[in-house]
């Protein structure tokens, strides 16, 4: 039984969220660390652009809401939740890129190529990116070296070439393929869920992993955690396809429509919008049961599965 009311969920997001913020904003600052020689004004000030300020913080609240779940709370949780969020938003600054999606807006607001510069924007997305691997190396994150080491290689397996940018590849080599008809080649779906595992579904998981590595988790509760976190990442793509497909821009805070312009598979343009629903409803389902084994202390996750599905943003 979940009793966990939605005010409650929200609370603990947004505390998580605004504890992310403020972190960020701290490790952000002008004061260079020891081995750094200077941070760049322009440089700092476009990465404070792309990572202040807004945000669902969803990846963070994944590994501090995890980690509790073995009793673990405090900075160490919360260092690491910075880590991915730090790769999560140079995906994005790259992503948005006139190369790659060619967005003007995220958030809301103009992307950062927009903002400052296509050059400034590369190497915002790149520093965010050595960043996020500097917070987890730094014994602030956990006093255990195995523990440092583990975290680094999760992120570092699931953000690289076998996990999101491999799968950003994937996708762009699977844009446009349209048939004579001027019809989108229709994808198949084991292609399309290993894509959207790769390029968003590893990321959402390895934050759960995180957690359950700083919470020192057992081999079953790990498996478990793990299923939830792959169930998760599904549901979380599929809410977006919905979004992208039945969005407005204005809601969502970036362009919508673009999958079905670029002719890209999505279980929406797999399954229809309905079966895509019907999809996503077992998806949350399966991420419950998958929760049901720690009891009353996982409703937060619960409520977080839920809460992906249902999503306007
Ligand atoms: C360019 C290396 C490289 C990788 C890009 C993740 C990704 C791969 C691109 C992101 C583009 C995109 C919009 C993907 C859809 C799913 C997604 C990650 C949406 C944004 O995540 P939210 O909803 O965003 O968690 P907020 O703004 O809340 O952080």
């Amino acid at each position: 039984m979940n009793t966990l009311t939605q005010n409650d969920f929200s609370v603990r997001l947004d505390g998580t969220a605004r504890a992310t913020e403020r972190l960020l904003d701290h490790l952000l600052s002008t004061e260079p660390l020891p081995g750094e020689i200077a941070r760049p004004a322009r440089l700092l000030d476009a990465m404070r652009y792309a990572m202040l300020g807004g945000g669902k913080r969803l990846r963070p609240h994944l590994v501090v809401e995890t980690a509790r779940l073995f009793g673990v709370e405090g900075d160490g949780p919360l260092r690491a939740g910075a880590a991915v969020e730090c790769i999560h938003g140079y995906s994005l600054v790259h992503d948005d890129m006139p190369a790659m999606d060619d967005d003007a807006l995220r958030r809301g607001k103009p992307t950062v190529h927009k903002a400052y510069d296509d050059a400034t924007a590369i190497l915002a997305g790149d520093a965010l990116q050595t960043l996020a691997f500097d917070i987890l190396a730094d014994e602030a994150t956990h006093p255990d070296p195995t523990v440092r080491i583990d975290l680094t290689l999760a992120l570092a397996r699931a953000s690289g070439l076998g996990g999101m940018v491999g799968g950003q590849m994937l996708d762009l080599e699977a844009e446009g393929r349209f048939t004579a008809e001027g019809r989108p080649m229709p994808g198949d779906e084991t292609s399309t869920l290993r894509l959207q595992a790769m390029k968003t579904g590893a990321i959402l998981a390895a934050s759960v992993q995180m957690g359950a590595i700083i919470g020192q988790a057992g081999v079953e509760q790990r498996a478990a955690l793990a299923r939830y976190g792959v169930a998760l990442g599904q549901a979380f793509q599929i809410a977006d396809d919905l979004l992208d497909a039945e969005g407005e821009a204005a809601t969502v805070g970036k362009a919508t429509g673009k999958d079905a312009a670029k002719g890209k598979s999505t279980l929406v343009s797999l399954l229809g919008a309905d079966g895509a629903r019907a999809r996503l409803k077992s998806l949350v389902s399966r991420a419950e049961e998958e929760m049901a084994s720690f009891g009353e202390r996982a409703s937060v996750l619960v409520e977080t599965a839920r809460f992906v599905a249902e999503r306007q943003n």
